[in-house]
Formats: structure tokens, sequence, C-alpha cells
């Protein structure tokens, strides 16, 4: 089967008018977007270029434990009834997400199989990688001018640590709005999906509302407050976390604590700094109940990707090893965590079934 994904900028915005062609226009377009910086810009990105042409939009975030190809989600879609599904980050994954439903996938993560004959834009792969919020704003060019909306790509690229990658984008939006603006209000809109809670919406509802990093850091919103105590909590879990030892058996590093906050992705990548030759495995016990969660990183360049497949325990599922090579981790039951922790070298990290 040919590739038939866009494999430059330009290739975008033609790709994204023929999925648009493709919805209902008498049912609103819903948007689902992942709960970081990146997927919650590339949502905002994608709502507020369509409402200026007058179609009709939902957002749906999905959070702690979600994915659009659940059959729990599927419940909800079906009763929603969408004109067509937009998916920025979430990945790109086997199988149809609502069936009869045409859908437009907006990713960069590694696909893990080929899903139905949905639109994949997807910038894995290209050097440099462009995250979801860039491709995005590539998307809503398809639409009308967007050249205001360039900020809330560069948070996209900025969350995902795109920084370096040379995009003429984010040169632009760092010289119009400056980099410590950008970073301060990626670091904010980042907070509260790691918090207890793990509420995106005061991130989201700034993300569509304002006009600048400024002005969602200094605009006297309500909700710029509620990032500023949802980060308050994060730091806060980080200091406990923190302070636990690395493990270290053979080429890996573990790292295992238990917090209600999405922290495992910090405390990998602090370690992989320190621990250069080791893959650092940050694993939480407390962020979901009957769940291990855990995130993977590594300075070594061993392919993440690989070395999770390798140790694919029986009952893993689609959360478990996706993302990119090099940052990626999972979520496993119990017994699966105990094939899982043991067959790398740990048998005394096995959790009661
Ligand atoms: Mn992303």
């Amino acid at each position: 089967m040919p590739d038939l994904r866009p494999h430059s900028p330009a290739d975008v915005t033609p790709a994204f008018r023929a999925a648009l062609e493709r919805f209902a226009p008498d049912r609103p377009a819903l948007i689902l977007g992942h709960f970081d910086a990146d997927g919650l810009s590339a949502a905002a990105i994608l709502k507020r270029a369509l409402d200026r042409t007058g179609r009709a939009t939902e957002i749906r975030i999905l959070g702690k434990g979600e994915n659009p190809w659940s059959p729990a989600f599927r419940a909800e879609l079906e009763a929603r009834r969408p004109g067509g599904l937009l998916v920025a980050d979430l990945g790109v994954r086997a199988g149809e997400i609502l069936p009869g439903v045409p859908v437009a996938l907006i990713d960069h993560h590694v696909p893990t199989g080929v899903p139905g004959d949905a639109v994949v834009i997807s910038g894995n792969g290209w050097a440099p990688e462009p995250t979801s919020a860039l491709l995005a704003w590539w998307c809503a060019q398809a639409l009308g001018p967007a050249d205001d909306l360039l900020w809330l790509a560069a948070l996209g690229l900025i969350g995902d640590m795109a920084e370096g990658a040379g995009f003429p984008e984010l040169a632009e939006a760092q010289a119009r709005y400056g980099k410590t603006a950008l970073r301060d209000a990626v670091s904010l809109v980042n907070a509260p999906r790691r918090t207890a809670a793990a509420d995106p919406t005061p991130a989201l509802v700034l993300l569509l509302r304002c006009e600048s990093p400024k002005d969602l850091l200094k605009g006297g919103h309500s909700e710029t407050e509620q990032l500023r105590a949802a980060k308050a909590e994060v730091v806060a879990a980080l200091e406990g976390a923190k302070r636990v030892a690395p493990k270290v058996r053979g080429d890996v590093a573990l790292i295992r604590f238990h917090s209600p906050c999405q922290i495992h992705p910090l405390i990998a990548q602090q370690w992989r700094g320190r621990l250069k030759d080791k893959i650092v495995l940050a694993a939480n016990t407390g962020y979901r109940e009957d769940w291990i969660h855990f995130a993977l990183r590594t300075a070594t360049g061993t392919n993440l990707i690989s070395f999770l497949a390798d140790h694919r325990p029986a009952g893993a599922g689609e959360e478990y090893g996706s993302g990119h090579v090099q940052a990626t981790g999972g979520a496993l039951r119990p017994a699966d965590w105990n094939a899982f922790i043991a067959g790398i070298g740990f048998p005394e990290e096995q959790v009661p079934a």
C-alpha cells in the first residue's frame, strides 16, 4: 500500500482540507486532544480556526487512562454522534475509532497500527519532527489566516521538548512573544494534568481565550491562579519522589514511588541526565488504582520501544510501550507488572496482585 501520509508542511494543508470534506456538515466536528501542552494547544488551534469558518465544533480532552480506541470511549462517542473527529496528539493505533464517522489523526508519536480509513497527518519520522500543535497550525492555514495562533504552536513545540529542533515557526514566535513567556506558559499549561485531579479544563479555557502567552500569564484570568495552584501541588509531589534512590541492575535503573500525581515522566527525565549509561525506569504505584504507571527515558541511544516490546507481558494493552523511541512508558495491571519487572531483573519489586 502506498504511504499517503503528508511528508512536508506543504502536504498538510491539502490533506486536512480533504479530511474535512468527508465530515457531515450538519453535525459538529468533535476535536479530541491529549491533555498535555502539545495536545491542548493543538485542540485549541483547531477549534479557534474552525470557529472562524462558522463550522460547529466541540472539544473533548482525554485524560488519565483514557484513549480514543477504548470500548468505553467508543460508547461516549456513539452517544455524541459527531459529524467527524479530529484527533490530536493521541497516537496512531490500529482500528476505527468510530465506524462510519470520518476521522483525521493529527499526531507525531510512533504509529502502532493502521487506523482504519482515517486520514493520518503524522509528523513522525520527519526531520525535524513537528509536534501535534505545529501540525494543527499548518492545518489551520487550510482555513484562513492563522498567524495570531502561532504562539499556541510554539507552546506545543516547547512542551514536547522540540525547542532546539530548528523550526522557523518557533524562532518567529520567540521573537514576537518572548522565550521566557512562552516557557512559563508551557509550564503552567502542563501543570493541571500532573495533579491528582488531572483536570486540564482551566488550561484549555486559557488557550481558547488568550491572545498571547503574556495574556495567559498576566491577563488577570482566574484560571491562571488555578494553574499556579496545580503547579505548586506538583512541585510538592516531586520533592518527595526526588528523594527516592535509584536501584540499578544491569542496564536498568529503577526509581519506584507512590504518588497520585503524574510525576513519573519528570522523575525519569531528571535521572536520565544523571545516569547516562542506563535505561531509567520511573514507576508510580499511586497514580491510578490497580495500575502501575511508568516512564522510560535513556541517554544511551537504546530504542526503548523495542526494549519494552522485548519484555512485553502477556496482558499488556495499548497503553504499554507507545510514544517515542527515547521517551516512552506504559501502564500495567499488577500481574503484568510483576511479570515485567521480574523479567528485567527486579523480582523483589513485584506488588500484591
Ligand atoms: Mn505531542
